[in-house]
Order: C-alpha cells, then structure tokens, then sequence
C-alpha cells in the first residue's frame, strides 16, 4: 500500500497506542495557575481545554502527584478524590468534542518553597542544593526558592508509589495517559543532572545512577497503566529553573536506551532552550532519536512551515505548541487554512488571573 502526503503530514490522523488522534498536532502542557481551593480544576478549566479539543493531542497542565510535589500557586493535583473528580469534568467534555486528553504529572523537587510543603517543611531534592530560581507566592510575590534537603535513600520508593498511583488516579479521571514531567529541573530532571545532583549513593554519581529515578517513575507507570499510555517529556539542554549538566548528550543517550526498553508511547523533547533559542547549546537530537524506535513528538518555538517540515521529513512525529496553542484554540483548523493567528493578550497574565480574560476569551474563527 502506497502513501501519500496527505496520509503522513500534519494534519493527518495518527495511532498513538489504543486511541487515533484526529492530527499529529499536540497542545503541549501549560502550567496557568488556575485551579481552584484544594488545587482542583474548575468550570474555567473545563471550557479552555475543551475548547482546544480539535488538536489531535491535549497535555495537560502539570499536576501534583502529592502534596509534596508542589511549588507554585494554583496547580492543580491528582492526589485528592476532589482533584479526581475535578479532572473528570474535564476530560468527559474533551471526550464530548471529540478529543483525546493525556495528563503531565510532576513533583517540582527542589522548585519549591517551604510555604507549599506540608508542615511548612524544606522541599525534597537529590541533594541540598538550592535552585537559583523563583516562585511566587501569594501576599508575598516572586520569592527565591527554598533550600531543599536531600531525600533519604529509603524515601525515594515513596515518592516512586506516589507517581504509580497518581497515574491510577488519571486513569478514574478518564484521561487518555499520562506524560510523566522528565523536564525543566523538576525533581525527576534533578536527579538526572550533575548540576543537581551530588548524591554518592545509587542514584547519584554515575550517569546509570542519575537515571535510575527516571526508570524507576517510567517503570511504576507502566508497570501500573501500561506503556501505551505512558509518555515522557525531556529537555536535554534547557538550562530553566537553573538546570545544568556537564555531559548531556552522553546522559540523555542512555536515557533514551533505557527509555528504548520500558518503550512508552512517547517521548516528548523539549528542543533548546524552553520558551526561548533552538540553539542555545549544541546538542544532537538525530542521534537521539536513532535510539528509539517509537513515538517522537518535538517542540520548541514551532510555526506552521518548521512544523509541516519536520513531519514531512520525518523528523518527528508529533509536534506540540505552547503559547499558539494558549492564543487559538482552533489551531489545527488556522494553520490548515493559512488563516492569521491571535497574538497573545498584552493586559492578561499567562499565569493566574481571576475571570474569564486571557484565559477563555482568545476566540476561534467563525463556524
Ligand atoms: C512555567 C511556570 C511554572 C511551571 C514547566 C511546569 O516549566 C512548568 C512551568 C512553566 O515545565
């Protein structure tokens, strides 16, 4: 059987495991800061994912897999049965329109700060080593980061547990999957990182060592919901919330061989710099890609042509969108038709924010 374009770009649908998105076009996660008391998604929530329930792939936001996990205002969790609940409103209605909804789950480690921790307790980390980072915290504002304590050898299965269980959790809440949060400094991406990671036991030191967190999360989720509703998202060069590793390209190789064997449904890349350069340091995607032979979703600063482009040529698989995604919800049907993009509101925060504006009201083209 022959292929053509039409069947492979874009705007094609693709498998992903046991669900078929309806294009190759994925809503990549967007922290908002927006949940509602007790972190719970609320009637706001719901209408912005689904009114982006034409792209063939919605990740949502970052959710705590604990009370621990947290760091910032208003993220919401999976470790409630309110947050269950909450969540389920939210993928019924992206399931009425037609969608698929996938959820990122994340423990922010050493990204956090005392006020956010049960008991008002140090946040959890490889090691003690504060990130040169912010977060903001109410009444107060944009506040450095807390001094974490290194986690105790015989806490990590623990944390490990609240992963596999969070992931139990977004299955009751009808999600499609989950993505497991391996990016951006955030506990899992610590541990990976020398800059973070100082440990001289079994998960620090050597590269195996610094990954063996991440097989062992990767390993619960599948092992809990199965790999074919299991992604990953990386970002092996981006330096935000003070991320830094001497060898990248060695360490994220053996990720990716490891990543190779428990072979979730994806792996999500995080190309550059988060939000910023593609180029910021020199690193070679291609060769990480060759080791793995399943699902590859790209992004990073994606236009309609570098996206067409990169599935034409099979660069990629996938390709998620931030920001275009935030501004028009009916992405898919903009870039098809060459319609103009809204830009982003000037007198609406990306994050937080009380009523409807420059969260609900970016609008799509008329029907
Ligand atoms: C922006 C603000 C707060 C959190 C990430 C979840 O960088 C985030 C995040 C982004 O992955």
């Amino acid at each position: 059987m022959s292929t053509t374009p039409a069947d492979t770009g874009l705007y094609s649908p693709f498998p992903l495991g046991p669900i078929t998105l309806a294009n190759r076009m994925v809503m990549a996660p967007l922290t908002r800061n927006r949940a509602e008391p007790g972190n719970v998604p609320g009637p706001m929530t719901i209408e912005y994912y689904a009114q982006r329930a034409s792209v063939g792939l919605i990740i949502a936001e970052a959710t705590q897999v604990s009370a621990q996990a947290q760091g910032y205002i208003a993220t919401p969790g999976l470790h409630t049965p309110e947050q269950i609940a909450g969540w389920k409103k939210v993928t019924d209605e992206v399931h009425a329109r037609g969608g698929k909804i996938f959820v990122q789950l994340w423990h922010t480690g050493r990204m956090s700060h005392t006020a956010f921790q049960p008991g008002e307790k140090a946040p959890v980390a490889p090691s003690a080593v504060r990130a040169n980072a912010k977060t903001y915290i109410p009444g107060a504002g944009y506040v450095d980061t807390s001094e974490p304590r290194a986690l105790a050898l015989d806490e990590i299965a623990g944390i490990v547990d609240d992963f596999r269980s969070a992931a139990r959790h977004a299955i009751e809440a009808g999600f499609d999957g989950v993505e497991v949060h391996g990016a951006h400094g955030y506990l899992i991406d610590a541990f990976l990182r020398d800059g973070s990671n100082k440990r001289t036991d079994a998960y620090g030191g050597s590269i195996e060592n610094r990954a063996r967190f991440l097989v062992e999360v990767m390993s619960a989720v599948v092992g809990e919901i199965g790999a074919e509703r299991t992604g990953i998202r990386i970002s092996p060069v981006s330096p935000v919330n003070d991320s830094s590793e001497s060898q990248p390209q060695p360490l994220f190789e053996h990720v990716v061989r490891e990543l190779e064997k428990l072979h979730p449904v994806y792996i999500h890349v995080v190309e550059g710099f988060t939000g910023g350069p593609r180029d910021n340091a020199p690193f070679d995607y291609a060769a990480l890609r060759q080791l793995y032979s399943g699902v590859w979703m790209v992004n990073n600063g994606y236009d309609k042509a570098m996206a067409e482009a990169a599935v034409a040529e099979g660069r990629a698989d996938l390709v998620s969108f931030g920001r275009l995604m935030i501004t028009n919800p009916d992405l898919p049907r903009r870039f098809k038709e060459n319609a103009p993009l809204n830009e982003l509101f000037k007198d609406a925060p990306l994050y937080g924010g009380v009523g409807p504006h420059g969260y609900i009201d970016y609008p799509a083209l008329p029907a």
